[in-house]
């Protein structure tokens, strides 16, 4: 736990969560570094980095198996962690709780086990035009392999998903809607209750991509009423390697398990196997224990912040660079104005993406440019890339404001 929970009000209390975090205080390329990549990966508090190295200095051992100490220890931490990660979806149950290595493995999971099981020729995958390659390459997969078909709520020309067609695409046929609760390409949020209600309504399972919202928002799966979700340690100040798949008991109980192997077996014969009960049925093999004692310590050290806070403080980042980006001359800003998540993504009618981003690197600041694995939705706006700049509680004011100065530089630079 942070020893004195910091609301983000002020300097004072930011200085005192950057602090927590060793590697901001560097320069690169000459500059102090500014770190505006958070959404492809944050970066890691002291608390998270000790209790990894707590844990191989004192408990290293493998976990549900030894009738040792040290494996007891293991696995008592390891256990407390899939708790934490319960109490912080509000999941019913630690048992819903499924540890992966991260947002692409527990699609590709749900998407080959719940898939396999249940999809057939003539069902329908729903997912919108907004989704990261890992929330459309395992369903487009799934539909070769069982028959099913895709069909892509619209996303408008504001950056929003158009639902004025919601009814004549979320047909009795549709099995599934997968859609990300925050798009990192464009920033904007998902009305992810209402989606899933409108799923349940006609039958449909519902998967909830939380990658960039996770680490964000308060995320309550029963207020939204998901079956799935899925997100990624690494993007919440938790190590990379570690994620999580959360699954409605009832769902996960008819689902069969996923990969074969030690942990996930009641008892095996030379000719079959039964298997435990979920979430072991799911979690074959030794899995990533330090990660998930890492993923537990960063939920305590996000808790103790504050997730409204954390919520406020980067979304107003990201309307603050919003509004000075597109004031630059030469730049547009993608994606919805107001109501969005902490990202914000932009191109110039004449400079690369690649060329802008890399002139940011050169003044020490991190950028991502890049396709964001949004390759069908670019295509669909005429982009082949685009620069982003994505934020989480210990960037500041200050950073956006020497974003803007960059930007403007290179301008000149360019010219
Ligand atoms: N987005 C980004 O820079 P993994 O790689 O499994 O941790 O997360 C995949 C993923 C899935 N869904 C969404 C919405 C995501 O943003 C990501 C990862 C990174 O935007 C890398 S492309």
């Amino acid at each position: 736990m942070h020893p004195n929970p910091p609301t983000l009000h002020s300097a004072a209390n930011l200085e005192a969560l950057r602090a927590d975090f060793p590697v901001l205080h560097q320069k690169v390329n000459g500059h102090p570094l500014v770190y505006l990549d958070n959404a492809a990966t944050t970066q890691k508090p002291r608390a998270v980095i000790e209790s990894l190295v707590h844990y191989y200095e004192h408990d290293n051992a493998n976990v549900h198996r030894g009738i040792h100490t040290l494996s007891n220890r293991a696995t008592l931490s390891f256990e407390a962690a899939r708790e934490s990660v319960a109490g912080y979806l509000n999941a019913a149950s630690p048992e819903e709780i499924i540890f992966t290595r991260g947002t692409t493995e527990s699609i590709n999971l749900v998407a080959q086990a719940w898939g396999g099981a249940f999809l057939k020729p003539g069902d329908v995958i729903l997912l919108t035009e907004m989704e990261h390659h890992s929330n459309l390459v395992p369903w487009q997969q799934a539909a070769q392999r069982t028959g099913a078909t895709l069909r892509f709520i619209p996303v408008d020309s504001e950056g929003l998903l158009d639902l004025s067609q919601i009814d004549t695409l979320l047909t009795p046929e549709v099995k599934l809607l997968s859609f990300t609760h925050i798009s990192n390409f464009l920033g904007t949020i998902n009305p992810a209750a209402e989606l899933c209600a409108r799923a349940r309504a006609v039958g449909a399972v519902s998967l909830v991509d939380a990658a960039q919202s996770a680490g964000h928002l308060t995320l309550d799966v029963q207020a939204i009423g998901c079956d799935f979700l899925a997100f990624s340690g690494h993007k919440m100040c938790a190590p990379t390697g570690i994620g999580i798949l959360f699954g409605r008991a009832s769902i996960l109980e008819q689902t069969p398990p996923w990969q074969g192997g030690g942990e996930m077996i009641l008892s095996v014969r030379y000719e079959s196997s039964t298997y435990k009960p979920a979430p072991s049925k799911f979690e074959a093999g030794t899995p990533n224990i330090a990660g998930a004692i890492g993923l537990g310590a960063a939920l305590h050290y996000i808790q103790s912040i504050g997730r409204p806070a954390i919520q406020a403080h980067d979304e107003a980042l990201a309307q603050a660079a919003f509004e000075g980006i597109a004031a630059l001359p030469g730049y547009q800003v993608l994606g919805p104005r107001h109501s969005r998540g902490g990202l914000v993504s932009f191109v110039h009618e004449s400079i690369h993406p690649h060329d802008l981003t890399s002139f940011c690197d050169q003044k020490g600041l991190a950028l991502r440019g890049g396709h964001h694995c949004n390759q069908p939705l670019m295509r669909k706006l005429g982009l082949s890339s685009s620069s982003r700049a994505s934020f989480y509680f210990y960037n500041t004011t200050a950073e956006v404001d020497r974003m803007v100065d960059i930007l403007l530089e290179a301008n000149r630079f360019f010219a």
